[in-house]
């Protein structure tokens, strides 16, 4: 099987061996991709023998740790100071090429002295340069399997500390292996991964088996809430203040259950309206159709995606649902 590689290796490969001390970074809002193929790097070239740090512009979330048993990655101010880092030679940023993604690792790359390499290793398309060089493969699923390619372009033996965390980067940008990017090169490469020891399994179960009960029962009370209209296109649902207490569930425990209402046949459009706990609705607006969720969550102040996007309303429930209804149904229509 071949397929299209922008990237030139030997170049990378040239540089990699051409230094000794590496500093690596990923975008704020760190997930799976961003810390795993960190983490992977980081195993590739210790086992050249170079000296790594990763440091990220946020602290790793609770929920994503386990990939990182070793706590090896640190936060930039909250664990060491851009000054500790100026005795590095390269600064690889993975997995984002745009500055507004970088939070404020943005300034120790911006004022990295001269002499210092900087590179990019993304799948992402367009954006900024970074002032960095970039290898670049936009028809990369995830930046991991750009990670694993490395690897074996330099040489390195594949490992269970490089492949788990690269595995998760995988698993977790392609859906699990089933969006419409999870071809046959991801299929190999996890097949891969799994051979030098990465464990699937373990890691479904860190990602996704991890709930409180507190929020299964917030969801279960959400689900059974769901109405449809127009045919079963659209669907909605509510979460109250006191939803909370009654479950023992967190506010960020409704994570996602907008995208659950989704997998009924037939539906096109969801909206989800959370009561926060200093009051009024959080909305989040999900389409699959011609609905533009931006342009609809921007006619209540809000923004985001067309595909996906949030707004916030002031008043009672029993006032804002038919006016976010009504908005939702004129744009499906
Ligand atoms: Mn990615």
């Amino acid at each position: 099987m071949t397929y299209q590689d922008p990237i030139d290796w030997p170049s990378f490969c040239e540089l990699i061996h051409n230094h000794d001390r590496f500093l690596l970074t990923s975008h704020i809002r760190p997930d799976c991709d961003a810390l795993g193929s960190e983490l992977g790097m980081a195993g590739v070239l210790q086992a050249l023998g170079k000296s790594v740090r990763i440091v990220n512009g946020q602290a790793t979330p609770p929920n994503l740790q386990f990939i990182d048993p070793q706590g090896m990655i640190e936060a930039l101010h909250e664990d060491v100071t851009p000054a500790e880092l100026s005795d590095r030679e390269v600064i690889m940023v993975l997995d984002t090429s745009a500055w507004a993604q970088l939070g404020p690792m943005g300034d120790v790359l911006r004022g990295a002295a001269a002499e210092v390499t900087k590179v990019i290793l993304d799948h992402h398309v367009g954006e900024d340069d970074l002032g960095a060089t970039p290898y670049k493969n936009t028809n990369a699923e995830a930046t991991g399997r750009l990670v694993l390619q490395a690897a074996k372009q330099l040489g390195v033996e594949l490992t269970p500390e490089i492949c788990s965390p690269l595995f998760a980067a995988l698993a977790t940008d392609t859906g699990w292996f089933r969006f419409p990017s999870a071809g046959p090169v991801a299929y190999r490469a996890a097949a891969e991964m799994i051979e030098a020891g990465a464990s699937p399994a373990e890691i479904y179960a860190q990602l996704y088996e991890q709930d409180t009960l507190g929020r299964l029962r917030l969801r279960g009370l959400i689900l059974s809430r769901t109405q449809a209209e127009l045919d079963g296109a659209l669907v909605h649902t509510y979460v109250l203040k006191e939803d909370f207490e009654a479950t023992g569930a967190l506010p960020s425990d409704t994570e996602d259950v907008v995208n659950m209402t989704l997998t009924v046949a037939g539906t096109q459009a969801a909206v989800i309206m959370v009561e926060q706990p200093t009051g009024g609705f959080k909305i989040s607006f999900r389409s699959r159709c011609k609905m533009n969720c931006s342009e609809v969550a921007r006619e209540f102040g809000g923004g985001g995606h067309k595909a996906a996007a949030g707004a916030f309303l002031e008043g009672p429930l029993e006032e804002i649902r038919p006016r976010l209804l009504a908005a939702v149904t004129t744009a499906m229509t």
